[in-house]
């Protein structure tokens, strides 16, 4: 028999503030039943069987994919609506021209009438998280409160979530407030909500990951973007990277990229085989949280425990380490599946039996997989997976990347010339949109430092924010700017890209250490051919020259639109953003 001492308090008692919380939304939401997640092996199994026995949850091929399960969502819910996501503060200038707003009284109200009774005959699921190391002072807590299995499975995954997360809160007594019902997947009723000033998130009507994985876009970015500019650090949409070089020592980047322009596959890359000696270590895929250290340098931590990454495009092919992990005890949504129900997408060899909706194939209907299907997995399963992610201080950052998906205009790899130049660079980014939206694919638009759909608060401010970090850093990171995909006349892809784009980041390292060359041109150091490491690389030289082309006319266009752009910001534009474009320009 247990002694008292083992006896486990039950998680409702463990914190009032918490319990109080699901007392009210559950008199307001009218659940069936309340379940509080403890994070537990015995819990996810129980889910998971729930969920297969209503036929929401599809098991596949145990011998090719064990533990490996498909989740189909309602059609017309497979991205994130940025559309119908808002910023509710007090001030609509707090907010920005970049994000929707709503008064936060009229959010609340509008949301409380579409929560209320939303849960009848569905069960009420507690879900208590950690966004980053349980034990890291750089961490923070949530809980998340939903009406849907499959967004606690994912959860699951993606934080450290259950008990121990919910012991940090009762210590800490502050939490991140995110309420969830898919309520009827009806786009005519649905909105995300947050509200920063209260650390509070409201999302109602999708099952889709970055609209209902609150702990994801939700808190570790729209709110902690927030959290971070009054506490002084970043949360950005960035993934982690550790490169060892062949005299073994580690250099840790973190880039900035928009949804779906390849930061997973980054994150993972495998070296190529004319690199001997070099290897690539994962500490996140898409979101990091930057501190000041007490040494001078940038610290960074991956608040989250999983990868929530695009399915097509992955492949052993493209990316060995990726499509390793995706092997087992993973979670597909919206992949197609071949006869023996194996996951499949566009990319992989074999033929799909069943498209992303479950309808046997036909190309007259579109791609197999959704062209925004996802895997979810623990980030432990990544062969590359460094050890340091657990961390409790992060990971020493020694250079910063933005990158965009631009046909033309912006060459391979550029560095900026200082910290407040490196801003401008992120402010001024640009990129063709994705699948990873509701929207138009393959359309242009400014998306600074990759946070267009997700910085919680006006870009005024945050730009500013971001230029009085640089002399809080006595070693600050430089800051580098990429494009993989620039394109020929024709359209092709003039870079090969993935386990090739090691020759661009060790350009980078060089540039850090001092041992790599670069010309100097008005939008910063370039490259010369010579620079790069192209040792085995198959490209031509009038191929490697486009990629490095700085063409001043399309430059002083580019200049003129992101001119243009920052005006929107008004007062709240730091001055500094100006004076350096000019500094730009004038170069030109
Ligand atoms: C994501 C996104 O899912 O950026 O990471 O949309
Ligand atoms: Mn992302």
């Amino acid at each position: 028999m247990a002694t008292a001492a083992h006896v486990l308090t039950p998680l409702a008692q463990l914190s009032r503030p918490v319990n109080d919380w699901v007392q009210a939304v559950r008199e307001l939401t009218q659940p069936r039943a309340v379940y509080w997640c403890d994070g537990s092996e015995a819990q996810t199994r129980e889910l998971t069987g729930l969920l297969l026995r209503n036929g929401e949850l599809h098991a596949l091929n145990p011998e090719h994919f064990p533990n490996c399960h498909l989740y189909r969502s309602t059609p017309n819910d497979v991205a994130r609506v940025e559309h119908l996501t808002y910023i509710c503060t007090r001030l609509q200038a707090d907010a920005g021209p970049n994000n929707l707003w709503m008064d936060p009284q009229v959010a609340h109200q509008q949301m409380r009438a579409l929560f209320r009774g939303c849960m009848r005959e569905r069960t009420l699921y507690v879900i208590p998280y950690c966004m980053g190391p349980l034990d890291s002072p750089l961490a923070r807590c949530g809980v998340e409160i939903t009406d849907s299995p499959y967004v606690v499975l994912s959860m699951l995954i993606m934080t450290r979530a259950g008990r121990g997360a919910l012991e940090r809160i009762a210590r800490e007594g502050r939490f991140v407030r995110g309420l969830h019902s898919t309520g009827e997947l009806d786009p005519e009723r649905r909105f995300i909500m947050h509200f920063p000033e209260e650390l509070a998130i409201e999302s109602y009507g999708s099952g889709y990951g970055g609209n209902a994985l609150l702990g994801k876009k939700c808190h570790a970015l729209r709110i902690a973007s927030w959290q971070a500019r009054s506490e002084g650090w970043l949360a950005e949409h960035m993934m982690i990277v550790g490169l060892q070089d062949p005299h073994g020592a580690t250099h840790y980047l973190a880039c900035a990229f928009p949804s779906a322009c390849g930061k997973t596959n980054l994150a993972m890359l495998v070296p190529p085989a004319s690199m001997p000696g070099w290897r690539v270590f994962t500490i996140g895929d898409d979101i990091a949280w930057l501190h000041p250290g007490p040494d001078g340098r940038l610290w960074a931590i991956n608040p989250e425990a999983g990868f929530f990454g695009v399915a097509p495009g992955t492949n052993p092919q493209t990316n060995r380490n990726a499509y390793e992990m995706i092997r087992r005890d993973t979670l597909f949504t919206n992949v197609a599946v071949t006869k023996d129900d194996q996951p499949w997408w566009e990319g992989l060899s074999g033929t799909p039996a069943l498209d992303w909706q479950g309808r046997p194939y036909d190309p007259a209907n579109g791609p197999a997989a959704h062209p925004n299907s996802r895997f979810t997995v623990s980030v432990r399963r990544n062969p590359s997976y460094s050890p340091h992610t657990e961390d409790p201080s992060g990971v020493p950052i020694s250079a910063l990347v933005f990158g965009g998906r631009r046909r033309e205009v912006a060459p391979l790899v550029y560095e900026a010339r200082d910290w407040r130049h490196g801003v401008l660079v992120g402010a001024a980014m640009a990129s063709e949109t994705t699948a990873a939206a509701v929207g138009q694919v393959g359309v242009t638009r400014r998306d600074p430092m990759a946070m267009q759909p997700f910085c919680g608060y006006n870009f005024g401010d945050y730009w500013r924010h971001w230029l009085a970090m640089g002399p809080r850093l006595t070693r600050a990171p430089r800051i580098f700017h990429v494009n993989w995909f620039r394109r020929d006349a024709q359209g092709k892809f003039l870079w090969p890209g993935y386990g090739e784009n090691l020759r661009v980041l060790a350009w980078m390292l060089g540039r850090c250490a001092g041992t790599a060359g670069a010309v100097e041109t008005a939008i910063g150091r370039v490259p010369r051919p010579s620079d790069l490491n192209t040792q085995g690389l198959s490209i031509s030289p009038e191929a490697l020259q486009a990629l490095l082309a700085v063409d001043p006319g399309l430059w002083r266009k580019e200049y003129a639109e992101v001119r243009q752009y920052l005006g929107r910001y008004g007062e709240r534009l730091p001055p500094a953003l100006l004076e350096e474009l000019d500094h730009c320009e004038q170069q030109l």
